[in-house]
């Protein structure tokens, strides 16, 4: 349909290039790129998990299993001089504790608990009526009743038994994405459901403490004990985020999933990223639509995902926005807080080849599970899923002023870049970016701001930028006008990196709504709020 009756501006999607273009080249291991199954994958033949016998590495620069030998748990035992304490391999006492029958909820608790009874004191969980997987009625709520049953007869002991196949699945050391280095770590979709069972069991050591300083205190937490919570704030998202994860369990412990996943942490430092103000690149081609979502219309392209400097924000406690919403429909995303450090300013997380399981309606409050999702998106030569999924961080705003300040500015162009960034492709190959409000919903962004601001970097990286306004008809008319004016005038990054009431009249009046016509030859409706202060100018002051 023509534009004006579309609910899209710019350039059709049909005319954008390489989407479904690999996110990254084959999987190859190497020093900074750890890949646990066996190579080279040969589509259709099973994958074998590498090394072929076992490595353990108990340190600090690789996730500590909860099977490894040297890890060890306290356990009271009635010795002839009453209670003594005595250290037992962890990973038998999370046998013992699943291997037994559990047919209820609050014998699956006590299991939990076995393993687990420090923390769980600690956090006042022992109180059954706080535990809502604690109670048969509440996991009624979730099933269903016939489905709850069967939920203990069938699939609770496929995810035991998945969880306790961790030693011989995941058989190399899974490295730290510690900050500053670009590393990558890849697994097979059995390897990560096997990691996300033992996170729904709490199986996983030293990460039940955020105290400042402990261990992993910069990464996020992993074990799913918070959304068994009742007390959570916002107590029906986790209901119906658990009934996503036990959709998920379901749909891998009926078939085994057969494809490959790589989790890369991108860092650029001070030297690789661009001086922007002498930058002459052109802006990218833009797709803006009021209509669909990043990961739906948005399929074969790169996805940003608007993320906490903790990848997966609030995705395992009330969190359900954006990036909460995708991790919980492709849950394989979730593994990466198992081994992500915190993103710095220069960071970014890409994880390619990741499935989306579940369908759903509503956003934050409303948001509700609603069945099963086939995921058809083809494979790579290496077995992924052709979905790169860009994990950015904006920045969370005191205040709606302190965006405008060159420094922030600066380091959102940067940010958002290093996500973009196809590093190790070639520029002709790269496919587009699926973005949108970007760090305007949480974290309280400037809409507008925030679409030229990843225009900008886009054109950097070389990729054109599909934009979803979600709904916002006027901020669509808005960045698609100003795009073209800037595109018309043959504007290039740098010179809107530079733009300040001296250097750049022409485009401060855009910013202050003063376009003349004749700059033009079109009639123009600046929008509402763009403003675009000088990053480099310190003097400049922004106009009310
Ligand atoms: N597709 C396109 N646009 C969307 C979609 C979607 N699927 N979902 C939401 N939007 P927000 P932030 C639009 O608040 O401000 C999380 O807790 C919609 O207009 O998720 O960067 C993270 O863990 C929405 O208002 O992103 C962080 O802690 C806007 O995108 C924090 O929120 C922003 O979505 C990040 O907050």
């Amino acid at each position: 349909s023509p534009p004006s009756v579309a609910s899209w501006r710019g350039t059709a999607m049909s005319e954008l290039k390489n989407r479904y273009s690999p996110g990254l080249p084959p999987v190859q291991a190497s020093a900074n790129h750890a890949v646990l199954f066996q190579l080279p994958v040969s589509p259709g033949s099973p994958l074998k998990p590498y090394p072929h016998v076992s490595k353990d590495r108990w340190d600090s620069l690789h996730v500590r299993m909860p099977s490894s030998s040297l890890s060890l748990y306290p356990v009271e035992n009635a010795g002839k001089d009453g209670e003594e304490k005595q250290l037992r391999p962890r990973w038998e006492l999370v046998q013992e504790a699943l291997l037994r029958p559990i047919t209820s909820s609050k014998q699956l608790q006590d299991a939990i608990f076995s393993y687990n009874s420090k923390y769980m004191r600690a956090l006042g969980f022992l109180h059954t009526r706080h535990i809502f997987l604690a109670s048969n009625t509440s996991l009624r709520t979730i099933l269903g009743t016939r489905e709850s049953t069967k939920f203990f007869s069938t699939l609770l002991p496929q995810i035991i038994g998945l969880a306790l196949q961790l030693p011989s699945l995941v058989t190399g050391p899974i490295p730290l994405l510690v900050q500053n280095r670009n590393q990558s770590v890849s697994l097979t979709q059995l390897q990560v459901a096997s990691l996300l069972a033992n996170a729904f069991l709490c199986t996983f050591p030293r990460r039940n403490t955020a105290k400042r300083f402990s261990e992993y205190y910069k990464y996020p937490d992993i074990n799913f004990n918070r959304l068994f919570h009742s007390s959570q704030k916002r107590f029906s998202c986790c209901i119906e985020k658990l009934r996503c994860l036990i959709h998920y369990f379901h749909r891998v412990c009926t078939k085994s999933p057969v494809g490959v996943l790589t989790y890369s942490r991108q860092y650029l430092s001070p030297s690789q990223l661009p001086d922007w103000t002498i930058s002459k690149k052109f802006l990218p081609h833009l797709h803006i639509s009021s209509s669909g979502t990043i990961e739906k219309e948005g399929d074969g392209f790169l996805q940003v995902d608007f993320a906490n400097k903790m990848v997966g924000g609030g995705v395992l406690g009330s969190g359900c926005v954006q990036e909460e919403i995708r991790f919980i429909i492709c849950p394989e995303l979730i593994v990466s807080r198992l081994f992500t450090e915190e993103l710095n300013s220069t960071e970014a997380l890409i994880v390619t080849g990741c499935e989306r399981y579940s369908n759903y309606v509503g956003y934050g409050d409303t948001f509700e599970w609603l069945g099963d999702y086939v995921d058809t998106t083809p494979r790579d030569s290496s077995g992924r899923r052709l979905c790169t999924v860009a994990a950015i961080d904006a920045l969370n705003l005191p205040s709606v002023t302190a965006q405008f300040a060159p420094n922030c500015l600066r380091r959102e162009l940067n940010k958002a870049y290093t996500g973009f960034l196809g590093m190790g492709l070639s520029a002709d190959k790269l496919s587009p970016v699926a973005t949108g409000n970007w760090g305007c919903g949480a974290f309280r962004g400037d809409a507008h701001l925030k679409a030229l601001l990843q225009l900008m970097a886009a054109g950097q990286a070389d990729r054109d930028l599909v934009y979803f306004t979600f709904g916002d008809t006027q901020l669509r008319d808005d960045v698609y006008e100003i795009h073209a004016m800037l595109t018309n005038h043959g504007i290039t990054v740098g010179q809107l990196a530079h733009a300040s009431p001296r250097t750049s009249p022409m485009l401060v009046k855009l910013a202050l709504k003063q376009v003349p016509r004749d700059l033009t030859g079109n009639k123009t409706r600046a929008p509402a709020s763009l403003t675009l202060p000088s990053i480099t100018s310190r003097n400049y002051q922004q106009t009310p």
